[in-house]
């Protein structure tokens, strides 16, 4: 029998590929619109991804010398911006879901399966990727949606994590989650849960090393196999993640 009760999805890099053409994007636009020189090229937004969290990324540009220095209040208030302007990217409908995300989603909905969100993104943005990406209707059908300040501490910290189980009244036995970056499995894994990640060219290079499986992404029935980095569990028949494998890691 399956001890899959719930699922815990990661927003950024795996509902959809959202950093390189979105927030990276929105922080150059809050950038130019306060008349600052900076801009975060695809390279460097690379470098800048191993701290997560817009505000704090900015603050760590400053520490390491790539801006000049600004308040707190004043990253908040340049936050705000890219936040709106990340907002407006995301409505034009340019970033659209993984492959097999919205498959995978489904699938588990209609088996009962719990369905929750635990990100560091700012609820703001997330609500607009559900909106325009997914769907108006998957903000009744995930029981919880767990997301930026709410806690102190964001990924690689297991805070985040911790507070959806909480929320929903499961444990990390009962709970698989979904990542893309070296960042989210340290959070899932620090939590107690068993992970899958979906790489992104951003995250390839990084350590994975224990998850329960790596993929290049879920992949589709009919299209081509998808790439699998890492298999601890010998799962078979990988040309696509299906439900039935996030039940077997589970099992
Ligand atoms: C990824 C992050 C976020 C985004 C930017 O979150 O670290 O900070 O890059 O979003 P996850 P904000 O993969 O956990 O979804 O600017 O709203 O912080
Ligand atoms: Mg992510």
């Amino acid at each position: 029998m399956t001890k899959l009760k719930c699922l815990l999805w990661d927003v950024d890099g795996t509902l959809a590929d959202t950093e390189r053409d979105g927030h990276r994007v929105a922080f150059n636009m809050a950038f130019a619109e306060a008349g600052m020189e900076r801009r975060w090229d695809v390279a460097t937004y690379g470098e800048l991804l191993k701290v997560t969290g817009g505000k704090e990324r900015v603050r760590f540009d400053i520490q390491r010398g790539g801006m000049s220095d600004i308040s707190d209040a004043q990253i908040a208030d340049l936050h705000g911006r890219k936040t709106i302007m990340y907002q407006q990217l995301i409505a034009e409908g340019r970033i659209p879901l993984r492959s097999g995300v919205r498959r995978l989603l489904e699938a588990a909905y209609a088996d009962g399966i719990l369905l929750g969100v635990a990100t560091t993104t700012t609820p703001s943005a997330l609500n607009a990727l559900i909106k325009h990406s997914l769907g108006s209707e998957w903000f009744e059908r995930f029981a919880v949606l767990a997301a930026g300040d709410i806690v102190p501490a964001k990924k690689p910290a297991p805070d985040i994590y911790e507070y959806a189980m909480q929320q929903l009244g499961v444990n990390a036995d009962q709970t698989l989650a979904l990542e893309d970056s070296g960042n989210g499995w340290l959070s899932a894994q620090a939590a107690g849960l068993r992970c899958v990640v979906t790489i992104n060219d951003y995250t390839r290079a990084q350590d994975f090393e224990g998850a329960d499986l790596v993929v290049a992404e879920f992949g589709e029935p009919g299209d081509d196999a998808i790439e699998v980095l890492q298999n601890p569990h010998q799962l078979d028949s990988l040309a696509y993640v299906s439900l039935n494998h996030l039940k077997v890691i589970m099992s």
